[in-house]
């Protein structure tokens, strides 16, 4: 069985965790913050959260262990079987973690009463624009990020977007949903989709 371990405030954490849900696949949420200790670092280099154990070993960094729960058995793909279409789904994902979701962590003291330099909010006034219509420009919506078919980049996206939005609108008073096109009403159908909910739900308790 595999145990995840961080918490349900982390969007990182909840990516992995509805990809397990969606997955159907056992495991164990082990509750566990973000640290240094050298225990940790052992399972997480970074010491960030989520990391995972498998029975071969620790694995951290969202995107990896997405792919490596996709290798394991289970009904429920979140790859498309093509594999110019897989290496879209990685490709969108990866565009709204790197121009999206980091640029927008930026601000994130800022949620928490924290200052936030004029510097930073400005970089993110001018960064994020051009992430979010990168990611315009690689998806329609239809009604999937990657088309017809659910997804792990709707997972990466749908908690990218959730936490960025909120930074960028309290910090930099950028709505990133009106950049893309067609991103409210998918958020919305995310938000209700059964494995997103149970998450939201877990984090609100
Ligand atoms: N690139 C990592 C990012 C994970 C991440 O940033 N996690 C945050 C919580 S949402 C964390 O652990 N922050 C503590 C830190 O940066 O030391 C991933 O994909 O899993």
């Amino acid at each position: 069985m595999i145990k995840l371990y961080g918490a349900p405030i982390s969007n990182y954490y909840n990516m992995v965790k509805v990809a397990l849900i969606e997955k159907g696949l056992d495991f164990e949420e082990v509750l566990t913050p973000p640290s240094q200790d050298p225990a940790y670092l052992n399972q997480s280099p970074m010491g960030k959260i989520p990391c995972i154990e498998t029975p071969d070993g620790f694995l951290s960094e969202s995107l990896p262990i997405l792919e490596y729960l996709e290798s394991l058995e289970s009904d429920a793909p979140l790859l498309p079987l093509d594999a110019f279409a897989q290496a879209k789904a990685r490709e969108i994902s990866q565009v709204i973690e790197l121009n999206v979701e980091l640029v927008a962590r930026r601000g994130l003291g800022g949620l928490r009463g924290k200052p936030v330099a004029d510097l930073t909010i400005s970089e993110m006034q001018r960064d994020l624009p051009k992430g979010c219509a990168a990611v315009a420009r690689l998806t329609q919506f239809g009604p999937f990020i990657c088309g017809e078919t659910f997804t792990y980049a709707d997972i990466v996206g749908f908690f990218s977007l959730i936490l960025a939005n909120r930074i960028a609108i309290a910090v930099a008073d950028t709505d990133l949903m009106a950049l893309i096109p067609g991103a409210q009403a998918w958020f919305e159908m995310m938000q209700s989709r059964p494995s997103v909910s149970t998450a939201l739900a877990d984090q609100k308790n």
